[in-house]
């Protein structure tokens, strides 16, 4: 039993030392590089080349290096009925709560527009909002989004979440299913989104849904690019319904150079960047994993892809 490691995105040498550092032993293999393929048993991927799941006779199990799994799901050339698992990581949610603090205060304190100010020599005194102003809806309240909105609620703001399933958490009212979502998107002035990418949730920050939110509500999105109608973003700007948007994610990535969204004054972006898999911290989940499949026993954050997450 062997494992493979599939990116193509300048980081395979890093996560491979990084495998081997923690691990001397272990029968880790790059793509790239010539490997037994009968031997593989275990492969790793994030973003990988269409087809390059295929030729492994001995897969049992195909791992992604993030919490997301809509890439392999789209991958129709992947061997099927085979495990699927994901990460699940303290470091990895942390990381998360930072970067959705960030943009949530950016937008309290007018952070952008100051930006833009400083480049024109603008010296222009806004009106800033409070914590108190705010209910923060979290759109996805699972392993990310419950500990964002543990994060928010710890610092004053009133959280409020929207799931599939009914759940409790201490001081946060969690709406679920779509007889919830109105109520849950009415009450929301800031909206986070941390769904996975599944057939129920492609496009679902659109025009009908946007509307429903706060007038002026601004959009935080750090789950993917396909969650949000892209050509319905920049009308509910222009009229006012949304004040702002912090996107982490596209449909296309890197986001062409020539997407409308770069030169919009109250569209800020960042490129994929609000948690990134910490290999330290992930490596030991990930081997743990193999070693239950050595042994055939179950394995740790397995998805249900008939759900999509
Ligand atoms: P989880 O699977 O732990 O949580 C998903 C949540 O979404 C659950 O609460 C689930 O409900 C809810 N959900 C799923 N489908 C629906 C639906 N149709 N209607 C309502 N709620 C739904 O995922 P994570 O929190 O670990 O990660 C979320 C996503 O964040 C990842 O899939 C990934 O795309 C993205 N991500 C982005 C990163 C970035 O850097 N930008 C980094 C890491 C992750 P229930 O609990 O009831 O099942
Ligand atoms: C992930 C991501 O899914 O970084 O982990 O987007």
């Amino acid at each position: 039993m062997a494992i493979v490691l599939i990116r193509q995105d300048g980081k395979l040498d890093l996560w491979k030392k990084t495998f081997l550092d923690q691990y001397p032993d272990l029968p880790v293999y790059s793509f790239n590089e010539p490997h037994p393929r009968e031997s593989i048993s275990m492969a790793i991927v994030w973003k990988h080349p269409k087809g390059s799941l295929e030729g492994y006779p001995n897969l049992k199990c195909i791992t992604s290096f993030g919490a997301g799994v809509d890439f392999i799901l789209k991958d129709e050339s992947r061997p099927a009925g085979i495990p699927i698992t994901r990460v699940i990581d303290d470091a990895l949610a942390d990381d998360m709560a930072e970067y959705v603090l960030t943009a949530v205060f950016g937008h309290l304190k007018n952070m952008d527009q100051y930006a833009q100010d400083q480049f024109a020599a603008q010296w222009k005194p806004r009106p800033y909002g409070r914590i108190a102003d705010h209910t923060v809806g979290i759109m996805g309240f699972g392993t990310l989004g419950s500990h964002v909105g543990r994060a928010l609620s710890q610092l004053g703001f009133r959280v409020i979440g929207w799931s599939r399933h009914p759940k409790s958490q201490p001081g946060i009212v969690v709406y679920h299913g779509k007889s919830g979502e109105k109520e849950f998107l009415n009450r929301t002035s800031i909206l986070i989104c941390l769904l996975p990418l599944t057939a129920e949730t492609k496009g679902i920050l659109n025009t009908s849904t946007l509307i429903q939110l706060r007038p002026g509500a601004y959009l935080i999105n750090v789950a993917r690019g396909g969650h949000l109608a892209e050509d319905e973003l920049i009308p509910l700007l222009d009229t006012g319904q949304l004040s702002g948007a912090c996107l982490d994610v596209f449909n296309q990535e890197p986001l062409p150079s020539d997407h409308p969204f770069w030169a919009h004054p109250r569209i800020k972006i960042t490129p994929h960047v609000a948690s990134v898999s910490d290999p330290q911290s992930v490596v030991p989940q990930l081997v743990e994993n193999y070693r239950r499949l050595e042994k055939g026993q179950a394995l740790l954050n397995q998805i249900d892809p008939e759900l999509g997450y």
